[in-house]
C-alpha cells in the first residue's frame, strides 16, 4: 500500500512513465531553444537600444535599469528596413518556439518534482537557477505574447516587466547552458539520430545519471518521431500564421498578429495603423485650420501651419512602420519637410542636434518621443505631410507625424504639434 502510494505522487521517478524522456530528447530541444533564445535575447536588447533611451527620459522605459544598459550605443538609420528586420525575428521566432519551449518543459518534467528539494549548497543552487530559468521562460513568453495581444494589460509596465525579466531568464539560462551544453552536445554526437527509434525497438535508453530516463516505461503512445514531428509542426503551424504580418499580400495569413494582421482598408492610407486618432482622444477640432507646428531652438521659435510646412521644400522617402510588436509595413512612399530643414529654421544650420517631439495627443505613453542627432540629420527623416501620393489620414497622423529610417514605430510620433531641438528632457 505504502509503495503504491510512494509512486503515485510526482516526486516519484515511478510516477512519470514516458519512454520518450530521456538525455537524447532533451538534448535534442535543448540546443535548439540554445539558438533561439540567444537570438530572442540579442534583438530583444537591439530592441531596446533602438528606442534610444538614454537619450532623454521620455523614452526611457526602463530608468532605473543601472548597469543593465551599459551595451546602448547609438542606433543607427541605416539600413532603413533594419528594425523591421531585427523585431519581425524577435517576435516571429519567439511565437515560434512555444512548442520547442514546452515540449523542452515536459522532457525535464519529473526533475522539477524531484525530492528532497536539496542535497547540498550546490544542489541548492542549481535548483534555484532551474527555478528562475523555468519562471523566467514561462514570464518572458508569457508577458511578449500578452502585449502583442493584448496591449492593454500592461499599462506602461510591459517594457519594465520584459526587460528586467529578460536579464533575469538570462543570467539563469546561461548558467543552465554552461552546465548542460558539454553533455547535450556529447549525447547528440555519440547517439546521433540512432535514438529516434529507440524506444520503437523497446531499448532502454541509458539514464546517464540525467534522472530523466523513466524506470517503470509504459508503451509508447507515439514515437519520438512521431513526437518531435508534432513540436516540429506546431512551430510551423505558428510560423505560418504569424510571419505574415511583416509581408504584403499574405497578411491575411497573420490570424495570430491582431495588428499586423487585420483589414488596413484600401488606397493610399490603407496600411497598418497602430492607434487610431479617436483611440487615443485626438479631437477632430484639433487637426483643422487652427493647428500650428511650434519650432524652437536657441533662437527662439517660429509657428507654422500646415500651409507654411508645404511651401517650404517638400521631399520624398520610401520608409516602412516597424512595431514593436512585429508587424511592419513594406516601405511608403512618405512626402514633408526634411527633420534637417526644420532644425534650419530653428537656428541649427550646421550639424543639428536631437530634437524632442511632442504630440497633439494629451495622455499616454507615446505622446512625446525624442530624437537622437544622427536621426535628424538622416536626408530620408522627415516630418510627413502625405502618404502615397495623398494627404496623411487622421488615423496616420494627419495634420503631420515623423517618420525616420530604422526606427522603432513608438519613435514615428503622430499628430505632432511641437519640434524643440537640442533641449530633450
Ligand atoms: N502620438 C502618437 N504617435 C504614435 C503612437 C501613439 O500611440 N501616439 N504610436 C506609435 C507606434 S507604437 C507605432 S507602431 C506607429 C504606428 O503608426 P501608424 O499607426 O501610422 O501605422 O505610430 C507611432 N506614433
Ligand atoms: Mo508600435
Amino acid at each position: 500500500m505504502r509503495y503504491i502510494s510512494r509512486i503515485t505522487t510526482p516526486d516519484n521517478p515511478g510516477f512519470w512513465r514516458s519512454p520518450l524522456r530521456g538525455p537524447w530528447l532533451t538534448s535534442v530541444l535543448g540546443v535548439v531553444l540554445l539558438a533561439g533564445i540567444t537570438l530572442l535575447f540579442v534583438t530583444g536588447l537591439l530592441s531596446y537600444a533602438a528606442y534610444n533611451p538614454d537619450l532623454s527620459p521620455f523614452n526611457d522605459k526602463t530608468p532605473d535599469k543601472g548597469l543593465l544598459g551599459f551595451y546602448l550605443f547609438d542606433w543607427p538609420t541605416s539600413p532603413h528596413w533594419l528594425y523591421r528586420l531585427s523585431q519581425g525575428l524577435h517576435v516571429t521566432v519567439g511565437i515560434t518556439l512555444i512548442p520547442v519551449l514546452l515540449a523542452k518543459l515536459w522532457s525535464v518534467v519529473p526533475k522539477l518534482f524531484a525530492l528532497p528539494p536539496a542535497r547540498s549548497v550546490a544542489h541548492a543552487l542549481e535548483r534555484l537557477s532551474l527555478l528562475l530559468l523555468v519562471g523566467g521562460a514561462l514570464f518572458e513568453f508569457l508577458t511578449g505574447v500578452l502585449n502583442i495581444q493584448l496591449d492593454y494589460l500592461f499599462p506602461g509596465s510591459f517594457y519594465r516587466l520584459h526587460f528586467y525579466g529578460a536579464w533575469v531568464f538570462f543570467g539563469a539560462f546561461v548558467v543552465h547552458v554552461v552546465l548542460k551544453l558539454p553533455k547535450a552536445l556529447r549525447v547528440l554526437r555519440e547517439r546521433g539520430l540512432r535514438d529516434l527509434g529507440r524506444e520503437a525497438r523497446g531499448e532502454r535508453e541509458p539514464d546517464e545519471d540525467s534522472g530523466l530516463v523513466t524506470p517503470r516505461p509504459a508503451a509508447p503512445t507515439v514515437s519520438r518521431r512521431g513526437a518531435l514531428g508534432m513540436v516540429g509542426a506546431g512551430s510551423l503551424l505558428l510560423f505560418v500564421t504569424t510571419a505574415g504580418q511583416d509581408f504584403d499580400g499574405v497578411r491575411g495569413t497573420a490570424l495570430l498578429a491582431p495588428h499586423g494582421g487585420g483589414d488596413p482598408g484600401s488606397g493610399p492610407n490603407g496600411f497598418q495603423i497602430n492607434k487610431t486618432a479617436a483611440g487615443v482622444g485626438i479631437q477632430p477640432a484639433d487637426t483643422g485650420g487652427e493647428w500650428r507646428l511650434t519650432v524652437s531652438g536657441p533662437r527662439g521659435g517660429l509657428r507654422l501651419s500646415r500651409d507654411d510646412l508645404l511651401q517650404l521644400g517638400l521631399h520624398s522617402s520610401a520608409l516602412p512602420i516597424a512595431c514593436v510588436e512585429g508587424w511592419s509595413t513594406s516601405d511608403q512612399w512618405w512626402r514633408g519637410v526634411r527633420l534637417r530643414d526644420l532644425a534650419a529654421l530653428a537656428g541649427f544650420e550646421q550639424d543639428p542636434p536631437g530634437v524632442l517631439v511632442e504630440s497633439l495627443q494629451r495622455s499616454g505613453a507615446f505622446r512625446k518621443a525624442a530624437l537622437r542627432d544622427n536621426q535628424v540629420r538622416d536626408p530620408r527623416s522627415l516630418l510627413a505631410l502625405q502618404v502615397n501620393g495623398e494627404d496623411l489620414s487622421l488615423d496616420h497622423g494627419y495634420p503631420a507625424r515623423i517618420i525616420v529610417p530604422a526606427a522603432p514605430g513608438v519613435l514615428n510620433t503622430k499628430w505632432v504639434t511641437t519640434l524643440t531641438f537640442g533641449e530633450l528632457r
